[in-house]
C-alpha cells in the first residue's frame, strides 16, 4: 500500500492527502515532521535528504516534492480528468500547480511561522505585513484569473486547483488582524474558495485552520 509520511498541518502533505481523497487511492499515513521528529532519522533521510515531508513509499518507490507525487499519483491511477493528456491543458495545470506551491506559498509560509510558530516576543509584525501585503497581490492576480471562469484550468476541478486553494484557504482565514492588517475582499477567488469547499475532502483536509 501507499505510505505518506507527513503531518497533517503541512501545506504540501495536504495535497497528497486531498487528492488521495477525491481518486479513493488507499494510503497509510506516518505522522512526521515539526513537532513529531522522524525527518531528520538516518531511515528517513534515506528516503529524501531534504529532511522535508512530504515522502512516499509506493511499493518501494520512492518520491519526494508534492506536485511531482501528484501528478506520478494522477498517472499512476488513471486520474486524467485531473491531470489532463493534452499538452497544452497539463502545462498550464503545471503552470499555476508551481506558482501556487513558489509564489504564493512564499508569501504566505512566512506568516505561518511568524504567527504561530514564533515565541510572541520574537514576531515581527512589520516583516509579516510585508508578507501580507505580497500575499494579497498574488491573491488579487487570482481574483482577475477567476473572475471569468469557476476552475483554475478549464472546466472541472484539476491538479492546479490543489496547491493554489490550500494556501488561498490560509490567507482567507489567518488571523490578520493580530499584526494589524485589513484583508480585503476579493469575491471571485473567494466564490472559488466556496465552491472548493463544498468538497468533503477539502473540508477533511484542507478547512482544518492554521498552525
Ligand atoms: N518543495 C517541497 C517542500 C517541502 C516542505 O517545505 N515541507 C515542509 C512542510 S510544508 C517541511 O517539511 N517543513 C519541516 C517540517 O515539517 O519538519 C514539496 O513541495 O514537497
Amino acid at each position: 500500500m501507499l505510505r505518506i509520511w507527513g503531518r497533517t498541518t503541512s501545506s504540501n502533505v495536504q495535497k497528497l492527502l486531498w487528492f488521495c481523497d477525491e481518486a479513493g487511492i488507499a494510503f497509510e499515513r506516518i505522522d512526521a515532521g515539526l513537532s513529531f521528529g522522524v525527518t531528520r532519522t538516518p531511515a528517513y533521510l534515506a528516503m529524501n535528504p531534504n529532511a522535508l515531508v512530504p515522502t512516499i513509499d509506493d511499493e518501494g518507490f520512492i518520491l519526494w516534492e508534492s506536485n511531482a507525487i501528484l501528478r506520478y499519483l494522477a498517472r499512476k491511477h488513471r486520474q486524467l480528468e485531473w491531470y489532463p493528456e493534452d499538452l497544452k491543458t497539463r502545462a498550464t495545470i503545471e503552470q499555476w500547480m508551481d506558482w501556487g506551491s513558489t509564489a504564493l506559498a512564499a508569501s504566505i509560509t512566512p506568516v505561518v511561522w511568524g504567527l504561530f510558530r514564533t515565541p510572541p516576543e520574537q514576531q515581527q509584525p512589520e516583516a509579516l505585513r510585508a508578507s501580507a501585503e505580497k500575499a494579497t497581490h498574488l491573491v488579487r492576480l487570482l481574483d482577475a484569473h477567476l473572475r471569468e471562469r469557476d476552475w483554475m484550468v478549464g472546466d472541472r476541478i484539476t491538479l492546479a486547483d490543489i496547491p493554489v486553494a490550500i494556501q488561498t484557504y490560509r490567507w482567507l482565514v489567518m488571523p490578520w488582524e493580530r499584526i494589524g492588517y485589513n484583508r480585503p475582499d476579493l469575491p471571485h477567488a473567494q466564490a472559488w474558495f466556496e465552491r472548493l469547499a463544498r468538497r468533503p475532502a477539502v473540508q477533511r483536509v484542507v478547512m482544518i485552520g492554521v498552525s
